[in-house]
């Protein structure tokens, strides 16, 4: 996708690549994600630039190892050096402990330092010097998540005219629970210097107009039919859903390869139940882990027809295991697989196969395949890719879905997969069980729903959306119909 001769500056916390210590030696390589694999080819095709912190400390020589690997690419790639004190304040401190936890409504888990803020300006502030010194008259600069909500002021405070667009990823918060912060004003009036801001949800999109009214005296909003746009100071911002996606057919197509076909065998050659059950996250406490274990545990109290035929593989990814509450987590996920496996395992069968580790690809969409359920259940959650990469790799239009109500995407995807509350551990587990027994028609007809859905909403049109979106004129709302913001 071509944006009419103008340079893509895409800033976000992570580089697409990772350098690494291989055992004393400093090695530069590919990072994973789906962000990179959907801006790769609009990063090429428009001479981008990709600015982020290369995930080392300062005394890796992240400068000139990723200069020469970014000799190699299609598209540059710019390092913001952290020290390891950045990282624990700026990273592990205010972005993991403050903002996450926070965003994602789980107030428990939020620790207010002023410390911490102190290093988010900072860093903040490094980000935009070095997005400054990139900057051409016809770049487009395109800022990334919840780790960078400032840098579109520090670029104002620099004289930067240049329009800068931001895209969430995470969930942005009601009014009540943003109000704690106590940087609420300072975070939310940088966001207005933005000139365009996205979201994954139409909820998130309310929820910050909510705050915009409360705590930006002055702003005045307009709503239309697909966005709003507030006015602040002589500035116009504009505010947008934009729902993230997968690349469909890339799922589609390697989820039909023998490779792929092989590792689904071997999952289910080696799981002795009929039926798998597949839940598939990073270690975190947004996504509704131990809750899933025990709405589990409670199906198969209730419903003991299905036991020795059914079991929960759950992959957990390790992530974040610096920070107090997620080490925390996974001991309370050790304790709690094991108390369940102990009470209900029988000689060749075993109700919760839990696996603390990454899986590569293949194996991954071999999961994706082997598994006639996927039980997708954050407390929160932005969008979450694993139910769109689950859809697009059910090749035979047999799985069944079963996903939260409060990940975003439940709001896409709510006709074809069968919506829980996470919390309710009781409907939860008469969920699972309505999924064990549901018959092969009507799996078929919700599959052929959401896979209908995720093919049509691919990464690509995501893209296309946000970066078009910003040139168009918002469309009025019928005389008659009211804004449903
Ligand atoms: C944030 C927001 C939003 C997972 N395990 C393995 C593996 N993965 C890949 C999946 C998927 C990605 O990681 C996880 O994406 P999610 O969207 O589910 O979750 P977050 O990491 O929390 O992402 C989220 C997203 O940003 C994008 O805007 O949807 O709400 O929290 O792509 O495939 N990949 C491999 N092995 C694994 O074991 N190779």
């Amino acid at each position: 996708m071509q944006l009419s001769g103008r340079r893509l500056l895409v800033v976000s916390n992570r580089l697409p690549v990772a350098v690494i210590d291989d055992n004393g030696n400093w090695k530069v390589g590919p990072g994973a994600g789906g962000l990179v694999t959907a801006l790769a080819p609009v990063m090429r095709e428009n001479r981008g630039v990709w600015v982020g912190w290369p995930g080392c400390g300062s005394e890796a020589p992240a400068v000139s190892l990723i200069e020469a690997y970014s000799t190699q690419q299609d598209y540059d790639l710019k390092p913001v050096i952290l020290a390891e004190e950045d990282v624990r304040k700026f990273y592990r401190g205010f972005s993991n402990q403050t903002i996450w936890p926070l965003f994602h409504d789980l107030l428990g888990h939020c620790t207010f330092d002023a410390e911490g803020w102190v290093a988010y300006v900072d860093v903040n502030r490094r980000f935009a010097e070095v997005v400054a010194g990139l900057i051409e008259p016809h770049s487009f600069v395109w800022v990334h998540d919840y780790q960078l909500m400032l840098v579109g002021y520090f670029l104002r405070e620099m004289d930067i005219n240049h329009h800068i667009s931001f895209f969430l990823h995470i969930p942005f918060p009601s009014r009540d629970l943003f109000r704690r912060l106590p940087w609420k004003s300072d975070i939310i009036q940088s966001l207005l210097e933005y000139d365009h801001i996205g979201f994954q949800t139409r909820y998130d999109w309310r929820n910050f107009i909510q705050c915009v009214k409360a705590f930006v005296p002055g702003a005045t909003i307009k709503n239309y039919k697909k966005e709003s746009i507030v006015t602040y100071g002589n500035r116009a911002i504009r505010l947008g859903t934009y729902p993230i996606s997968i690349d469909f057919n890339e799922f589609n197509e390697a989820a039909k390869t023998k490779e792929v076909a092989d590792a689904a065998w071997f999952v289910h050659e080696n799981v002795k139940s009929s039926i798998l059950v597949l839940g598939l996250d990073r270690l975190d406490y947004t996504k509704g882990i131990p809750e899933r274990f025990m709405s589990f545990e409670r199906m198969l109290e209730k419903y003991p027809d299905v036991q020795e035929n059914i079991s929960l593989i759950q992959i957990v990814v390790p992530s974040r295991l610096r920070v107090p509450d997620y080490r925390n987590l996974k001991e309370n996920l050790d304790s709690l697989a094991g108390r369940i496996n102990g009470r209900f395992s029988r000689h060749g069968w075993i109700p919760i196969h839990y696996m603390f580790r990454t899986l590569d690809r293949t194996q991954l969409l071999g999961h994706y395949r082997a598994c006639e359920i996927a039980l997708i259940t954050p407390l929160r959650d932005g969008m979450n890719l694993v139910s769109k990469e689950y859809c697009a790799s059910s090749i035979d239009n047999d799985g069944i879905l079963i996903l939260s109500e409060f990940a975003g995407a439940a709001e896409q995807m709510a006709k074809g997969a069968i919506v829980v509350n996470p919390y309710d551990i009781e409907g939860t587990a008469d969920a699972i069980y309505s999924a064990y027994i549901m018959d092969p028609e009507e799996r078929r007809q919700r599959m052929r729903i959401l896979r209908a859905e995720v093919r049509r909403n691919n990464v690509k049109k995501w893209i296309e959306w946000f970066l078009h979106a910003y040139q168009q004129i918002p469309s009025e709302i019928p005389t008659g119909e009211t804004a449903d913001v």
